[in-house]
């Protein structure tokens, strides 16, 4: 993992999230993503039901990697996954 990470996700087993609160600092945020579970994830950062800014990260198989950067102003998104039935990869990320 980049030490300038600010923000830092893991897929688990049984299509999750490693947490279901994330935080992270105003600005340009660094996002690492890192797969631990067996099948492909899309992240994406999103407010309210609307994708914000153009990152996407994905991570094909267990143990692959991916990052990126989104400036993000304070305030409350969600951290989700776009592959189609994985709606339930949906966790809270609060910036301030
Ligand atoms: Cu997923």
């Amino acid at each position: 993992m980049p030490a300038d990470a600010g923000l830092v996700v893991k897929a688990v087993a049984s299509i999750r999230w490693d947490a279901t609160e994330y935080t992270a600092t105003a600005g340009d945020i660094k996002v690492f993503l890192a797969n631990d579970d067996s099948v492909k994830h899309v992240l994406v950062i999103r407010q309210g039901d609307k994708v914000v800014g153009d990152l996407e990260l994905a991570v094909t198989k267990k143990g692959t990697v991916d990052e990126g950067t989104i400036n993000l102003e304070a305030g409350a998104y969600s951290v989700y996954c776009i592959v189609p039935g994985h709606g339930g990869m949906n966790s809270s990320l609060t910036v301030s």
